[in-house]
């Protein structure tokens, strides 16, 4: 019998069970979670858009978008509203249901520039597209503001388990990333959060990044899994490309422990081939990043997607399949005002060398 019911309540001894099963057992067992949940021959189709790029204060190891790190990725301020409507109308045709725009920011700060953001929110869900942010750390007051624009979804990823989450970033902590979680979990916005695999991280750090989501109640409606993408320059640049089993056994344990999140096969797909990604869509992966580019790095072409989809017969999902359409109220008519507060997000500042020397290196280079 398999297990298809949510539970809150996932051990690391259980997670890791699942995860070093044999391999057919591991996949046949989440192919029928994953069945016992979702159609099996859709896939959601989100479109990323870096809206605002590169310049970031945080010192994320894996992240070319961290101003101290030297890397080869073009900074751009904000987009405007117009561009933004531009992308997502091409990304509606092209058969994406879901617009997921990124800023390199630590965390989002009232003003004009989060004005702007919450004007792109509301023309896009008036494209009848369900609309995604991440956007760094909110308050509970900026995770309203979205949701009356009309955000359907906030990401947030928790990317490890707390303890490799130290060796990883020391510009916030943990805490500061379940607090934003928590204070989107306050609205009707839904929770994306999920994480990176091939960081360095052992396969306990693996299991305990799925226990801290799974044990979220409601847990997160989507989970991105990436595996890393390691750009020169940053501390991660020298990580090998994780395995495509370890792919496959990443997803097939984050579909049973989550059975009705959608699993989204994320950064790492243009390593992967298509037989891989078949793979990882059986063990339960039922979303991708589409578009020919992730924030900085490449994606496959969506017309190659498109064609792996019809391959395996699988169709596009429909915006608001797993939720209604949430409305939009305009800012004239918004009840809802800036707060000016000063959230007290954490700056551990601990010393993790390899961040530190790609910072040293980076000095030498600029
Ligand atoms: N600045 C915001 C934040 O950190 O929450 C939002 C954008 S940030 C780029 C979103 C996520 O992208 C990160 O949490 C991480 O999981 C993922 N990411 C960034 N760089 C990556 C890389 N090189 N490989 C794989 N995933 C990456
Ligand atoms: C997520 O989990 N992965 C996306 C999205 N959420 C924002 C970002 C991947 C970024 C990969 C590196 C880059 O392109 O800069
Ligand atoms: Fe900044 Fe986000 Fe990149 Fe970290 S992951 S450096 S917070 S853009």
């Amino acid at each position: 019998m398999f297990m298809s019911e949510t539970r809150h309540n996932w051990t690391k001894e259980e997670i890791l069970e699942i995860y070093n099963k044999p391999f057919m057992e591991l996949l046949y067992e989440a192919a029928t979670v994953h069945r016992i949940n979702h159609d099996p021959n859709v896939v959601q189709v989100s479109t990323l858009l870096s809206i605002k790029t590169g310049g970031c204060s945080e010192d994320c190891g894996y992240c070319p978008q961290a101003a101290r790190y030297h890397t080869d990725i073009e900074g751009n301020d904000l987009m405007s509203v117009q561009q933004v409507k531009a992308q997502a109308l091409r990304a509606k045709s092209t058969g994406s249901s879901r617009v997921c725009m990124g800023a390199a920011w630590r965390n989002v700060k009232d003003g004009e520039e989060f004005d702007q953001v919450l004007e792109m929110v509301r023309t896009i869900n008036k494209l009848d597209m369900e609309v995604c942010c991440t956007l760094g750390m909110v308050t509970e007051n900026q995770a309203k503001r979205l949701a009356e624009a009309g955000l359907y979804a906030y990401n947030h990823n928790l990317d490890s388990s707390e303890e490799y989450y130290k060796e990883v970033i020391s510009t916030r902590g943990y805490q500061d990333r379940l607090d934003t979680i928590d204070n989107v979990r306050k609205t009707n916005v839904t929770v994306c959060s999920g994480g990176i695999i091939g960081m360095g991280e052992n396969i306990e750090d693996r299991a305990g990044m799925l226990v801290a989501l799974s044990t979220l109640n409601p847990q997160p409606e989507s989970t991105p899994i990436n595996a890393l993408v390691a750009v020169e320059g940053t501390p991660l640049e020298d990580q090998k490309p994780v395995s495509i089993w370890d792919m496959v056994r990443m997803v097939a344990t984050t579909r049973i422990v989550m059975p009705e999140t959608q699993v989204r096969l994320s950064a790492g797909r243009t390593q992967m081939t298509r037989e891989g990604q078949a793979m990882c869509f059986f063990a339960g992966a039922n979303s991708i990043f589409a578009g020919d580019k992730l924030l900085t790095t490449p994606n496959p072409d969506v017309n190659e997607d498109m064609e792996m989809f019809a391959l395996l017969g699988m169709k596009p999902q429909k915006p608001f399949t797993k939720k209604v359409q949430p409305q939009t109220v305009e800012a004239q008519d918004s009840q809802l005002q800036s707060l000016g507060e000063k959230p007290k997000w954490t700056r551990p500042e601990h010393t993790i060398e390899r961040n530190e020397a790609a910072k040293e290196k980076a000095k030498t280079l600029k």
